[in-house]
Order: structure tokens, then C-alpha cells, then sequence
């Protein structure tokens, strides 16, 4: 009884004298938030207050895609992406850069022939190390890692037919991670993707880590992007996705991770233009503020997910949040415009929600049992 009560004090000393997610998560790993070009340019005092109290890292949410870096071939715009990483070492955070290639977010020239079709292999494979080649080693010593390659796998464990695996198949990620390391041998290296709790998307980026490392090309880290929501997926099988990376030899990063609240509308069809009032309503319940029942929800899950990453704290380097406050999440947007959406640990007045006391409170308890059990290999490897 003497022993709890201590820990209970002692837990609650921990929690009081703590300045933020840095001082209890941020001993164990980074914990950071994807920032926006306005908010580097220190036009949201707002968030600068909570990133400098809260995280120790950061990960910019666009302006180092390629299409903003390289938007005309040969023309590189390193304005935004320059500021990003000046506020970040202004404010004591670890810099990653995101992202090296993507099919999304990339200029047109860089997948066309300007005839209509597709470049040539050997044109595609130039333009990835070129653009690789000058911006890695651009902000050489200034950056701790790069997402070299994002979503290259869909949910079944195929390769995505973008234009970059039409051209190039798999070898498109070799050159990348490849390229990425010639031009910076001191960088972390990481594949980054989408619901990677899917164990056949799981297998496959195990497949491809293995690969990478018998040609003896570097990757570091796998991260898990980790937009979820308030029931899905399923936490045993991601937390055994987090073991099965790491029997990889990588460390594994949270590196988008935001909880969405809102109703799926994939979940409706048909196209009757009557319904679609309702539809809206249905979609968007919480316009006006998220009733405490949702909130409880909200602070459980991010309480089981960071249990999660407590129990795995070992194999993982980094947690990220993908924004700071509810209004700067991409997830008010999509799939649906305008909603009001409640994904991130601060609300629309950048005050912390009830999630993060209870994540740095939770953090100093004693480990809890693994939901998944011990280190386990993905199906169908070994
Ligand atoms: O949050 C980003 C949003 O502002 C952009 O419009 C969008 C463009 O595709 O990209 C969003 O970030 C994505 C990230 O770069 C990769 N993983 C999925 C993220 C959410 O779409």
C-alpha cells in the first residue's frame, strides 16, 4: 500500500514538474508534429508556444515534396523548406525531411515525356538521382533522416502502379535509398507508409526492407504513418506490426499519427441529390463542438496507442503527430470538405486535450502486459 501510494506521488510529481510530451515520452523517444510553411515563417506564435513545451522534433507536412522543391526541371525552390529547417533549429527541434519521392505531390514534368507518355528508364532513373543527388545533400548535417520513398505498397502487398514502379518495377527503390545514401552517408533512411497494421502490406515492407539490406543498400526505419481512428485497425495487429518491422533490424517511427473521429462516408452510396443535406449531416456531426462522450473516446484510444509505443519504446525512434492543433489537420478536408474534424492532442484553442495529460501520466507507470506478446516475424517470412 506504501509502495502505490509512493508510486502514485511520485507519478504525480513527475507529471506536475514535466514541461510537456518531451520531458516524459521525450526521454525514451523523439515526439514531434509535422509543421506548415506559416508556421515557420512564425506567423502562429500559437504554435511555436505549444511545439517548444510539448515536442522535440519535427517533419515538414508539405513543403519538401517534390513538386514544391523542384516544381520545373532543373529549377530548385528551397525558400519554404530553408525556413522549416531554420525554426527547427531555432527551437531545438530534430529536423526529418519528407519526402524524396512519391507519386503524389510530384511536378508533371518529372513522370511525362511531354508527348502524352511516360519517360524512359533511364530518363526516370536520372531525374530521381538528380533530384535526390541535390536535395539531400542541399541540407546535409541539417537534417536527422529523409522519408526516401512514401506509399509504395497498397493494402494487398502489391507494388502500387504508379508512374515510378510502370517505368522502373521495384529497382525505383533501390535508386532512391541508393542515391539518398551517396549523397549523405551520414543520414537515416526511411520507408514510409498507410495502414501498415494490414499484414499483407506488412509482409510486403518487410519483404522489401530484407531486400534492401541483401543488396547492402541502407534503411534505418520504417515508419508507420498511423492515421487511425476511433476503431480501427485492430491494436493487436498493430502492435504486432511494430515487432514484426523491428525483427528486420530497423527501428520502426510513428511518423503521421492522428485520430480521426468522423464517420466513414464510405460507408453510404447511391447518388440521390435529396439525400445529400442529411448525408452532410451525418457526415459532419460535431460542427459545433465534440460532445464529452466522443472526447472520453478520443483520450482511450490515445491512452491504448501510447501504451503501445511505451511497451515497444525500445524498437521505436520517433513519434509524430501530423499537425499541432484540431484546425491544421489535413483530416477537416478529406475525404470530406469542410468538416470539423478533433484528430490531434491540441484543440482549435491550442489547449491540450485530456489525451495528453493522461499520455504523460500513463507514460511513468509500470509496463503494462504486451497486447501481441513477444518479438513475432510477419506471416510467410522465414
Ligand atoms: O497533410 C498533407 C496535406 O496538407 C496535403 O494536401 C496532402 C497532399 O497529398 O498530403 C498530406 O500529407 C500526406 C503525407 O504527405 C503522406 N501521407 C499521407 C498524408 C495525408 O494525406
Amino acid at each position: 500500500m506504501r509502495k502505490c501510494l509512493l508510486v502514485v506521488a511520485l507519478t504525480a510529481a513527475v507529471v506536475a514538474s514535466a514541461q510537456g510530451l518531451k520531458d516524459v515520452v521525450g526521454h525514451d523517444c523523439l515526439i514531434g508534429v509535422a509543421l506548415n510553411e506559416w508556421q515557420c515563417a512564425g506567423q502562429d506564435s500559437a504554435t511555436t508556444a505549444v511545439v517548444r513545451r510539448h515536442f522535440n522534433c519535427a517533419v515538414a507536412e508539405n513543403c519538401m515534396k517534390s513538386g514544391p522543391l523542384q516544381p520545373q526541371e532543373g529549377v530548385f525552390r528551397f525558400e519554404q523548406a530553408d525556413s522549416f529547417v531554420d525554426y527547427c533549429e531555432a527551437n531545438g527541434l530534430t529536423a526529418t525531411g519528407h519526402c524524396l519521392v512519391w507519386h503524389s505531390q510530384a511536378p508533371a514534368w518529372l513522370f511525362s515525356d511531354g508527348k502524352g507518355g511516360l519517360p524512359s528508364r533511364e530518363v526516370l532513373a536520372e531525374r530521381l538521382r538528380r533530384h535526390i543527388t541535390t536535395v539531400v545533400r542541399h541540407f546535409k548535417g541539417r537534417l536527422r533522416g529523409w522519408d526516401v520513398v512514401n506509399e509504395a505498397i497498397e493494402d494487398d502487398g502489391t507494388f502500387r502502379r504508379s508512374p515510378l514502379y510502370q517505368v522502373l518495377g521495384e529497382d525505383f527503390i533501390d535508386i532512391a535509398f541508393a542515391a539518398a545514401h551517396e549523397a549523405d552517408p551520414d543520414v537515416e533512411l526511411y520507408y514510409n507508409d498507410y495502414s501498415m497494421a494490414v499484414p499483407a502490406k506488412r509482409d510486403a515492407v518487410c519483404r522489401m526492407v530484407r531486400r534492401l539490406k541483401e543488396r547492402g543498400i541502407r534503411i534505418d526505419a520504417v515508419g508507420m504513418q498511423s492515421h487511425v481512428g476511433l476503431d480501427y485497425p485492430d491494436l493487436a495487429a498493430y502492435e504486432a506490426a511494430i515487432d514484426s518491422f523491428a525483427a528486420y533490424g530497423v527501428k520502426v517511427m510513428v511518423t503521421e499519427l492522428d485520430v480521426n473521429v468522423l464517420p466513414n462516408p464510405w460507408g453510404f452510396s447511391g447518388a440521390d441529390i435529396a439525400q445529400s443535406y442529411e448525408l452532410q449531416q451525418r457526415l459532419n456531426p460535431y460542427a459545433d463542438g465534440l460532445p464529452d462522450s466522443v472526447q472520453r473516446q478520443l483520450t482511450q484510444r490515445y491512452a491504448d496507442l501510447f501504451a503501445i509505443y511505451r511497451r515497444h519504446r525500445h524498437q521505436l525512434s520517433r513519434i509524430s503527430l501530423w499537425g499541432v492543433a484540431d484546425h491544421h489537420s489535413w483530416l477537416n478536408g478529406w475525404p470530406v470538405e469542410g468538416r470539423t474534424n478533433y484528430p490531434l492532442l491540441f484543440d482549435r484553442n491550442y489547449q491540450p486535450k485530456p489525451a495528453v495529460e493522461r499520455i504523460m501520466r500513463e507514460w511513468n507507470m509500470a509496463p503494462a502486459a504486451s497486447v501481441s506478446g513477444g518479438a513475432r516475424l510477419g506471416h510467410g517470412e522465414e
